[in-house]
């Protein structure tokens, strides 16, 4: 059974983004929302308790190869979703962070966080490749709470709109004057997928509760570049963000020094490039 429904492409086509419901199960969900306060040490029911490092202003949670996270990656359903996008189940899976952004708050001001619209594409490029970005909700989250906004079907208007735009534009954030911003709500267990082209971003977090989430995407397998495949098998086992990040990691090394490596299903090896997808045919 298809994961993605006629009426979610049509609404990829026209939106560039697309919503796949109760993406991974509720333990799972419950999984990592343990595994990031113990991460923060922080406790859960103590809003005070929200404000200060190892997160820093934006919620980005540095944790990138924990067990809870993987079974996410390697679970079917997300994989069935963005094979669907990219037309081929020969994919592999990014080595994301989370995110939990706590709400804004008069007495801590230094942590508040407006939100933001960005591309993680230089727009300048020709051709632009095709890419695509993916955040699972872990908890419900409202409009106002702080999650995923974008600018909708900016994937089929950008060209014409570049048209309008100064040349010394930035490559990677759009003037908004004009755009509409869309703020996508989710229920927990809601994994939104874009189209890298959609400015995007998330926004301020104006509730009373923290915003949850953990990032997750795919792209077609690059198993011919085994400098690549050996350099996340050896991120993998060695619990180390992705390569080329352009966060800095978290200070402390927690997983590195203290965590366990992933157990993978057979479905996560190929995600990770331990096992390939079939013969790769060399030149
Ligand atoms: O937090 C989000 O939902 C969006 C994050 C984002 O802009 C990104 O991952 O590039």
């Amino acid at each position: 059974m298809p994961v993605l429904s006629e009426q979610d492409h049509a609404f990829w086509e026209e939106n560039g983004y697309v919503v796949v419901p109760e993406a991974v199960p509720p333990e799972n969900l419950k999984a990592v929302v343990d595994v990031l306060w113990t991460f923060l040490g922080m406790d859960p029911n103590d809003p005070d308790d929200w404000y200060r490092e190892p997160h820093r202003k934006g919620g980005m949670v540095e944790i990138y190869q924990h067990q809870a996270l993987w079974n996410n990656r390697q679970h079917p359903r997300i994989h069935r979703a963005f094979s669907e996008i990219w037309g081929t189940e020969r994919l592999w899976v990014s080595f994301d962070r989370a995110n939990m952004k706590p709400p804004t708050r008069p007495d801590k001001q230094e942590w508040d966080h407006p939100g933001f619209i960005h591309w993680d594409l230089d727009t300048f490029a020709r051709p632009i490749p095709f890419k695509v970005q993916g955040v699972l909700c872990l908890t419900d989250t409202s409009e106002d709470q702080g999650g995923f906004q974008c600018v909708p079907g900016f994937h089929r208007t950008f060209e014409e709109w570049v048209k309008t735009q100064p040349e010394d534009r930035d490559p990677r954030r759009p003037d908004l004057t004009g755009l509409e911003v869309r703020k996508a709500p989710g229920k927990a267990g809601d994994l939104i997928i874009w189209h890298s082209l959609l400015a995007h971003g998330n926004g301020r977090n104006a509730t009373d509760r923290p915003r949850l989430a953990q990032y997750i995407t795919m792209f077609p397998s690059r198993e011919k570049n085994e400098e690549e495949r050996q350099r996340r098998i050896r991120a993998w086992q060695e619990r180390l963000p992705p390569i080329g990040s352009a966060f800095p990691g978290d200070p402390r090394g927690i997983e590195q020094k203290h965590g366990k490596t992933a157990e993978l299903t057979e479905l996560g090896k190929k995600l990770l490039g331990l096992e390939l997808w079939g013969p790769v045919e060399t030149a």
